[in-house]
């Protein structure tokens, strides 16, 4: 794979920052965008731009099909039996409150146990969190072991006939871990429980299949995966959405409304009230295309390699502390430096054009599991270089002299 190449597709990542080259490691919490994206957003601005679904003019049939089209692109991607499995969300934090909202409305009860993990991202927690205050569910959730794996020796006693919701990160934007998703789900489908997947930072990043996995639900934002921000899907199992009463109200979702009472459309319409994210979806579409066209399998080899690279490196520094499991891994290093606190490592990174992340990653809780204010972190996608990588080492190493 010619990756300089694929590099030179980001117009972004040619610029100084602070009189030296970026270097961007803040992938988790948003990727760039190929020129391909850009020119779609442009193209439609420029061409087709009308409202969806509900014009018979030209533009209008063109938009509509131009953003029908990309829900057939996100089935594809992550394996959904069919198009009408998927709903167009702003992302991954408004997948998840869709499902805690109106799913736990109908088939919650007090008593009912959601089981989550320790290492959930707030999106992932806090929605589930408002769902057990309103019905009198209790929470629970897997502890975290020391080496950032989740501790399967307590399924035995957590997984039981009581866990109506099971719903857990994918790959854990804290620690890189990479949960098996699989063997839980058929563990939480073994008690009856309904399951939800946190795809935040998988989809884009590994190949997912959602009916391997065999969840109920899959949520997942498209600025992670070279999309824009704004946009992202929920996968619902049909059956499951059909039962589902709709979200919010208003146009596009209903068949036929008198002044009194409505009846509504099937999924996905019932839950995509409103004029969509048009252009959103049609980024979205092309970064499907875009990913596709490198290949989601060489993507999560050419992550798997820097990120090895980073965390053998890294793993060198005096005074580091790196969390999470070695490997198999997200692509991601988060790590406490004993001389720093994470802000103040950041801030001296920035200096020198390095964009990394530091604070508590929206995940406090795991914070406070490992004892520890936040972390910095370093997070990759296939259009750094080992360069970069190189060029992050000579940064913490100044880093340590200048703040020990
Ligand atoms: N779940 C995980 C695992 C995430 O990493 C994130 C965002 C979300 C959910 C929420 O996604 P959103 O698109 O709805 O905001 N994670 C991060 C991060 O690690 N740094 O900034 C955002």
């Amino acid at each position: 794979m010619d990756w300089p190449r694929i590099r030179t597709d980001f117009p972004i990542l040619d610029q100084q920052v602070h009189g030296h080259p970026l270097v961007y490691f803040d992938n988790a919490a948003s990727s760039q965008k190929p020129r391909s994206v850009i020119e779609a957003l442009v193209h439609y601005y420029q061409c087709d731009n009308a409202n969806v679904h509900r014009g018979l003019h030209e533009l209008s049939m063109r938009a509509t099909d131009a953003f029908e089209a990309v829900r057939g692109k996100v089935a594809r991607l992550i394996g959904a039996a069919r198009e009408e499995e998927i709903v167009f969300t702003r992302g991954t934090t408004e997948s998840v409150n869709l499902v805690a909202q109106i799913w736990a409305q109908q088939f919650l009860k007090a008593g009912d146990v959601i089981l989550l993990t320790g290492m959930e991202h707030h999106s992932n927690l806090v929605p589930w969190q408002l769902a057990a205050k309103r019905s009198g569910a209790v929470l629970k959730h897997i502890p975290v072991l020391e080496d950032g794996t989740l501790d399967l020796s307590t399924l035995d006693s957590l997984m039981t006939e009581q866990v109506k919701v099971f719903s857990c990160v994918h790959i854990s934007n804290s620690l890189g871990t990479m949960n098996p998703v699989r063997e839980l789900c058929a563990r939480a489908r073994a008690v009856g429980a309904m399951t939800l997947i946190d795809g935040a930072q998988a989809v884009g990043h590994v190949p997912v299949d959602v009916q391997a996995i065999g969840c109920d639900f899959y949520a997942f934002s498209g600025h992670k995966m070279c999309a824009p921000t704004g946009i992202g899907a929920l996968y619902g199992r049909y059956a499951l959405l059909e039962s589902m009463d709709p979200w919010h109200g208003g146009g596009e979702m209903i068949n036929r409304v008198t002044l009194e009472t409505s009846d509504y459309k099937a999924p996905p319409a019932r839950f995509e009230a409103g004029t969509p994210d048009i252009a959103g979806v049609i980024g979205l579409g092309a970064a499907i295309d875009y990913l596709n066209s490198i290949g989601i399998a060489a993507i999560e080899a050419r992550c798997a390699e820097l990120t090895k690279l980073a965390y053998t490196r890294m793993s060198e520094l005096p005074g580091i502390r790196l969390l999470g499991p070695e490997s198999p891994r997200g692509a991601l290093v988060a790590f406490a430096l004993e001389c720093a606190h994470p802000h103040d490592l950041v801030e001296f990174a920035n200096t020198q054009g390095l964009a990394l992340r530091g604070g508590h990653h929206c995940t406090q809780p795991l914070m406070k599991r490992f004892k520890v204010p936040g972390t910095s972190r370093a997070s990759f996608y296939f259009y750094n270089t080992e360069a970069e990588v190189e060029r992050m080492m000579d940064i913490l190493h100044q880093a340590v002299t200048f703040f020990s």
